[in-house]
């Protein structure tokens, strides 16, 4: 990738990001419908599906040979023919949209035959920008993020989200969770993976787990992981995917080896 378009897309990014968080924060204060996807607890409002819209329009307005992988499917073509494609999760958290009303962010990555090369994750109801770009770092607004302090996993602050469910239990995820829970300082859940992973990468959070998640949830914030010096794989180690669902560890690497003995156990 030229280091030009590395720049007009990573600036894209960004502005794509603060154009949806605003649009969300805007809708929000107005009635919209909300509709079950696959049951009581996986909702999608006329909100995602408008935003991701506002977003595809943004991206292909700029760069029409890119492909786009979005939560809600705006984007007709099949993905995988493109070298560029933008990852795009327009309300990450949406459950939290609809009930919190805080706590819920937008997604944003973009990969170049596979490799992450921009992510941003916007708050837009705390106004804070999690942006990195590949090999340049990553930030909070204009504070460059440093994963510097060691921390052991006894002192450390976890998150993690999805695991109570039938699957879970068949895995023994729960139980692992559960022991990870008396070993470690905290634990949180917050509800939205991107803001979760950015926060580990900000370092209000030390590490966050989580099981099968989708390459929208996770894009953006794995690269802001490892540009602040974290590492973001599989639960098994093994590096994560840009088109397929996957388990996520990421972390302060003090403890990377150690979280990764009690996680690894599946994909
Ligand atoms: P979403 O709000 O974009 O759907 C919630 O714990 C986190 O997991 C959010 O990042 C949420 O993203 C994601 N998630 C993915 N699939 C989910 C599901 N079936 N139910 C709830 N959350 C899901
Ligand atoms: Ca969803
Ligand atoms: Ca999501
Ligand atoms: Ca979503």
């Amino acid at each position: 990738m030229q280091s030009f378009q590395l720049e007009s897309i990573a600036k894209t990014a960004k502005e794509g990001a603060r154009m949806a968080g605003e649009l969300s924060l805007k809708r929000m204060k107005q009635p919209y419908e909300v509709e079950y996807k696959t049951s009581a607890s996986d909702l999608v409002t006329a909100v995602d599906k408008e935003v991701e819209e506002q977003l595809v329009k943004l991206i292909l307005s700029r760069f029409p040979d890119h492909g786009i992988l979005g939560e809600e499917s705006t984007f007709k073509q099949d993905p995988n023919q493109f070298d560029t494609l933008w990852i795009i999760d327009p309300i990450d958290g949406t459950t939290n949209f609809v009930h919190q009303q805080i706590n819920f962010s937008v997604s944003i990555s973009v990969y170049h035959r596979g490799e992450a090369m921009v992510g941003v994750v916007y708050d837009p109801s705390r106004d804070e920008m999690f942006f990195a770009v590949k090999g340049e770092g990553a930030y909070l607004n204009d504070r460059k993020l440093h994963l510097d302090r060691q921390v052991t996993l006894e002192e450390a602050l976890l998150c993690t989200s999805v695991f109570w469910n039938k699957r879970a239990e068949q895995i023994g995820i729960d139980q692992i969770v559960k022991k990870l829970a008396g070993k470690v300082r905290g634990m949180r859940l917050l509800g939205s993976a991107a803001l979760e992973m950015a926060y580990v990468a900000a370092g209000r959070l030390d590490g966050y787990v989580s099981m099968s998640l989708n390459p929208w949830d996770f894009g953006a914030g794995r690269l802001l992981v490892e540009e602040a010096g974290g590492i973001a794989t599989r639960m098994t180690g093994e590096p994560l995917p840009h088109d397929s669902k996957s388990s996520v560890m990421a972390c302060n690497p003090t403890f990377y080896e150690e979280l990764k003995q009690y996680l690894n156990i599946s994909k």
